[in-house]
């Protein structure tokens, strides 16, 4: 196992069956591929600072935007030397949110009428430079579905994020990141999370399977 391990990561909007998704995808790659396979998720909740992001997505605790984006890239930032060292064991890492949650939840909130004039302030720039420097992935799998179709799946459920309008203005802002991501050159994926679970698990498999067996190239810096 000299190459080292892909890392994949799974992103979504609320309701677009990433966590069902991201087990399947799992089970494919152990299935298909040469290696182990790790499925890593952010926010990770059982670290101090976890704790502290739990505790705001909960309504549990108040804390400025800024302050509750940091922590979410501080969260990031201590799993950097774990994550690179499956990599470089040659595991596959798939990952159920990234830095690409943290810019599109912190800019959509600036972007709501209603938030206060320091968040409304935020720049995507500003957004997107705490986590500028971590392990990049291999392949960004988007799952996107309409606000409309969310609702059919039965709405949001309670956490502090899980609101129309916010969900809305989050999608638009993963748009913008898909376009950035396209033109650095990093491979992003949208797929249309509307279907079937089956017919999007198919979608997935397809886009995976010259990475389940690891890559050759070194792992890149994130928005360097
Ligand atoms: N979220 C997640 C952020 O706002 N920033 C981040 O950096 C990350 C990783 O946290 F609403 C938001 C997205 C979501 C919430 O995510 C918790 P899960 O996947 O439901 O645990």
């Amino acid at each position: 196992m000299s190459r080292r391990g892909a890392f994949i990561v799974v992103e979504g909007l609320d309701r677009s069956g990433k966590t069902t998704q991201t087990n399947l995808l799992c089970e494919h790659l152990s299935k298909i591929g040469d290696r182990p396979v790790k499925l890593i998720k952010f926010p990770d909740r059982t670290t101090p600072i976890g704790q502290m992001i739990d505790n705001y997505l909960r309504s549990k605790s108040e804390l400025d935007d800024h302050a509750i984006h940091l922590l979410f890239s501080a969260n990031r930032w201590e799993m950097r030397s774990s994550l690179l060292q499956l990599l470089n064991e040659g595991i596959t890492v798939i990952c159920d949110r990234y830095a690409f949650s943290g810019v599109a939840f912190t800019f959509a909130k600036s972007l709501v009428a209603s938030a206060p004039e320091s968040t409304r302030k935020l720049t995507y720039e500003w957004c997107r430079t705490p986590d500028a420097g971590l392990p990049a992935p291999d392949l960004i799998l988007f799952l996107d579905i309409s606000a409309e179709v969310a609702k059919l799946r039965g709405g949001y459920g309670d956490e502090r994020y899980e609101k129309a309008e916010l969900q809305q203005r989050v999608r638009e802002v993963y748009k913008r990141i898909q376009d950035d991501m396209q033109t650095s050159g990093v491979h992003w994926i949208s797929i249309n999370a509307s279907h079937e679970m089956e017919v999007v698990k198919q979608e997935i498999c397809s886009y995976v399977k010259d990475l389940s067996n690891g890559v050759n190239e070194p792992i890149k810096s994130l928005w360097l």
